[in-house]
């Protein structure tokens, strides 16, 4: 199989390329890439030599970049992805979530190739109790959701018009390597291992549902072969903690594998102002992909976190480099020091 994976240098793009060279050594695999501030050719170090993997330096907005592409499916990672950044500026969102993923069902008309589009169960909004599934309303409250919402939307249209092969995949929050420090997980061990504030949004309440990103590319590979057009299918490990919960978790495991009393970590954390918007509780069924395509995810949360743990104790020249670039900008602002 001949694949076109957009976003591939992020932090779930890299996991599933290596996931899918490894699973399937015969696949040819074109990773594009527009390198952002989160894309990270760091992230594909080890596979970067192999000789049925492509590196190609470009946006999904650019309309004649695939015309000599020989594709016969696409997954695509490509997106702005953090919600907060859509707060401050919401225009990249829009041109790479909505304007790049309809530059990409157009290409995946005329080759006629399956596309397999890669979105969050954060489009559904917020829920007190129950699940949301496949059917439930899309309801963002961020922008960053509204442009992931609204390139659903156009998937769903491309299907019903144009017959495209796509499936949509909404998956709940990722963890595990390779996750660019602004995102919750891999930004409270950097704080720890540094004895920075640990910024807790609000009263810490608030609910995700969190996923090994391994387990989401397992769930990726089941789709892209066993899934069916013009299907969306919920991707979750039901896993619901709270931000308080996960923060203690991570900073146990930290303290752990330090050999430092856990109060050291603990008294870091800081509960500041909440996020506008945010949303209180994201839990979706994924009783669909495991009863049709017989996926289960298989990393237990607690040894997930630790591995996770480890990985950034054992890369430090990985994230020393992002933290001391562009990002510690983004950083002062959001948070007013340096990290
Ligand atoms: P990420 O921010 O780590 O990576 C995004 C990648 O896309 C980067 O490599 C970036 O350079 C690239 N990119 C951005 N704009 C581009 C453009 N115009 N053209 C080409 N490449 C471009 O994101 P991630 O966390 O790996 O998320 C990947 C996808 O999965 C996103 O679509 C996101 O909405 C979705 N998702 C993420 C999570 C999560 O918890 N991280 C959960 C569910 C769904
Ligand atoms: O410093 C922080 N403090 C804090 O309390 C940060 C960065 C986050 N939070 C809270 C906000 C959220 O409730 O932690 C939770 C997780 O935050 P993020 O890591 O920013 O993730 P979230 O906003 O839930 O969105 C993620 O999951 C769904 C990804 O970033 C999205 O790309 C994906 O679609």
């Amino acid at each position: 199989m001949k694949l076109l994976v957009t976003g591939g240098a992020g932090f779930i793009g890299s996991n599933f390329i290596r996931h899918m060279l490894s699973a399937y050594p015969d696949y040819r695999i074109i990773n594009l890439d527009k390198l952002t501030y989160a894309g990270n050719l760091e992230n594909l170090q080890d596979i970067d030599k192999f000789p049925n993997y492509t590196f190609v330096k470009g946006d999904i907005g650019d309309s004649h970049i695939f015309d000599k592409m020989e594709i016969d499916a696409i997954v695509n990672f490509a997106a702005e992805s953090h919600v907060d950044r859509s707060i401050l500026d919401a225009t990249p969102f829009l041109k790479t979530n909505v304007i790049g993923t309809y530059n990409l069902l157009e290409t995946a008309r005329q080759k006629a190739c399956i596309f397999l589009h890669v979105s969050t169960d954060e489009v559904y909004g917020s829920i007190d109790r129950g699940f949301f599934n496949e059917d439930s309303r899309l309801l963002p409250n961020s922008p960053y959701a509204a442009s992931k919402a609204a390139s659903d939307m156009l998937v769903r249209s491309y299907v019903e018009t144009h017959d495209v092969m796509a499936i949509i995949t909404r998956c709940s929050n990722n963890y595990g390597p390779y996750q660019f420090p602004e995102k919750l997980f891999p930004l409270v061990i950097l704080n720890a291992l540094n004895r920075k504030p640990i910024p807790v949004y609000g009263d810490g309440m608030n609910v995700r549902d969190w996923i090994h990103v391994n387990d989401h590319c397992r769930a990726l590979d089941a789709v892209l072969h066993k899934g069916r057009a013009g299907d969306v299918y919920n991707i979750g490990a039901r896993c619901e903690r709270t931000n308080i919960e996960a923060v203690r978790l991570l900073l146990k495991k930290t303290s752990e594998q330090l050999g430092i009393d856990e109060q050291e970590l603990t008294g870091l954390i800081t509960f500041v102002k909440d996020r506008p918007g945010h949303d209180k509780r994201y839990a979706i069924d994924p009783s669909m992909i495991e009863g049709n395509l017989k996926w289960l995810p298989e990393k237990d949360f607690d040894k997930g976190v630790s591995e996770t743990v480890q990985w950034y104790l054992s890369n430090e020249k990985w994230w020393q480099r992002i933290v001391s670039g562009e990002y510690a900008e983004y950083y002062r602002t959001q948070y007013g020091e340096s990290i």
